[in-house]
């Protein structure tokens, strides 16, 4: 959970060497955050490992429970990247996907370069080792063996193709449909340990405690869109409540962020967490209240100002089970910004069942 030594080793005469990379964070005693809100928490080693074991069961299991939650929405030939308001990140991409550019990058640069901006993070060879991390993060949610972790079989998906250059320098077109199985790409993935499936997050609440039921917390109203220049609290109807164990094996219910604009220049971090009753929600990224955030890694635009829409999912099935909460009509979710949310705004949150198939 640190960036491997071989990046560093020897300076500038090592090939892999990047002298934009954050001081902080090339010693291999610097243990990554999966949660970085885009400066050091100071959290202590174990505490630290806690939140990256708790970030990553959200992020491939509670909050990955179907491709669309997985790889994030549907984006079509001939739709506006920037104004297409429906397709939702990904689980990963949004959560440690992104921790890692921006926890590599160096803020010291103007644009957080090289890994934590759009533009520049493929300067840093380190990218490319970190993006063949997320494909295994692929293999890996798909190998899990769990009912819904499935590829897309649109034919719009299986046929999108690319252009590369082979051995040759000749270029060929490569098929989605072709690169499903990485066996027929000649490659594989060397089998790990994985220590966040045994860490699903625990209830922040104690069952002991009494809390008022959140029907009862006292939200003021709120008209959308709503703004994330502050702390923004919502009482959301489910559309079921005490769904049985054959119903949750059908449909996965899930907490809907819909419509978040947000300035593209900037990084862009907030979280969410669901029955958390304080003002300033205080469970942590390894408990069942932290939701999960959503996070974007900044364009550079040449100090032009522009918006892009996107939504964000979260998986509640597993959360409400863990916080005894499957009996309520109503969640209490809260909204908290981080980072760069100044002018952030949300259309709609809601909570719908989404099948599992
Ligand atoms: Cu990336």
């Amino acid at each position: 959970m640190s960036l491997p030594a071989f990046f560093e080793a020897d300076g500038k005469k090592n090939p892999v060497f990047d002298a934009f990379r954050n001081v902080n964070h090339v010693s291999p005693e610097a243990i990554v955050d999966l949660d970085y809100n885009g400066s050091d928490s100071g959290a202590p080693c174990l505490q630290q490992i806690s939140t990256n074991l708790g970030a990553m069961y959200k992020q491939m299991v509670s909050n990955a429970t179907d491709p669309l939650s997985f790889f994030g929405g549907e984006f079509r030939a001939g739709d506006d990247p920037f104004g297409n308001g429906d397709p939702s990140i990904g689980s990963i991409e949004a959560g440690c996907h992104t921790a890692v550019h921006r926890w590599t990058g160096n803020p010291r640069m103007p644009n957080n370069e090289d890994m934590g901006n759009f533009y520049s993070a493929g300067y840093d060879p380190a990218f490319y080792v970190h993006h063949a991390n997320v494909d295994r993060m692929w293999k890996v949610w798909k190998d899990l063996g769990i009912k819904g972790h499935t590829e897309p079989t649109d034919p719009d998906w299986l046929n999108a193709s690319y252009v590369f250059y082979d051995e040759n320098e000749e270029l060929v077109r490569v098929y989605n449909k072709d690169c499903v199985q990485t066996e027929n790409l000649k490659y594989d993935f060397e089998l790990s340990p994985l220590p966040w499936l045994k860490n699903r997050p625990v209830a922040h609440t104690k069952p002991e405690t009494t809390t008022k039921p959140v029907e009862k917390v006292k939200v003021p109203d709120v008209k959308f869109p709503i703004k994330l220049d502050k702390i923004q609290k919502v009482l959301v109807k489910r559309p079921a409540k005490n769904r049985s164990q054959s119903e949750k094996e059908k449909a996965t219910e899930q907490l809907l962020i819909k419509g978040i604009k947000f300035n593209v220049s900037k990084f862009v971090k907030f979280d969410v967490f669901v029955n958390d009753q304080d003002d300033v929600p205080t469970s942590s990224a390894s408990e069942s209240e932290f939701a999960g955030s959503f996070a974007q890694l900044p364009h550079h635009h040449g100090g032009h100002k522009k918006l892009m829409t996107s939504a964000a999912r979260f998986g509640l099935t597993e959360l409400l089970e863990d916080i005894g909460a499957e009996d309520d009509e109503y969640i209490l979710v809260t909204l908290v910004p981080k980072v760069g949310a100044e002018d952030l705004t949300i259309d709609e949150i809601k909570v719908e069942l989404v099948p599992i198939v």
